[in-house]
């Protein structure tokens, strides 16, 4: 089983549209094993982005991602950084597949409304950028047996 990361922007709290986006990760058969909402600091955003620092829309993108509050997840299943990515869909909305969540809520790639890893390493690293192992969560759910093959 694998961990990712996902964040929900501010522009989907603020547009009233996180439970829409949380339950397709629920009906595809995640598992939520961390969720808090944070208004996130400069100096985390400035840790999560820190691979854009430098690039003409990384102030652009600060000022988003700190403007109001978000909510962070850890989501576990098998294959969960691809799947969830593909879930995801492209960073730009208005090259989204339909069908993807950002293909179905967005236009503008500077309100592209949910964040997921895109490799197990930035997952491991991301997540523990905002979430402590006790606020981690280990528990079976009672579907599993009819999600997976075997377990
Ligand atoms: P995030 O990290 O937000 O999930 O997006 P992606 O992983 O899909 O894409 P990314 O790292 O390349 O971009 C990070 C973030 O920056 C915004 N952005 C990106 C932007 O505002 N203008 C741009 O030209 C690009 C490339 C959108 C996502």
């Amino acid at each position: 089983m694998e961990r990712t990361f996902v964040m929900l922007k501010p522009d989907a709290v603020q547009r009233g549209i996180v439970g829409e986006i949380i339950s397709r990760f629920e009906r595809k058969g995640f598992k939520i094993v961390a969720m808090k909402m944070l208004k996130i600091s400069r100096e985390l955003a400035e840790k999560h982005y820190a691979e854009h620092k430098g690039k003409p829309f990384f102030e652009g993108l600060l000022n988003y991602i700190t403007s109001s509050p978000v909510i962070a997840m850890v989501i576990e299943g098998k294959n969960a950084v691809k799947v969830v990515r593909s879930i995801v869909g492209a960073t730009n909305p208005a090259e989204a597949q339909p069908g993807t969540i950002r293909g179905d809520y967005g236009l503008d790639v500077g309100r592209n409304v949910i964040h997921a890893s895109d490799s197990l390493e930035s997952a491991k690293r991301e997540i523990a950028l905002f979430f402590s192992s006790e606020e981690i969560y280990e528990y079976s759910k009672y579907d599993e047996n009819w999600i997976y093959e075997k377990n």
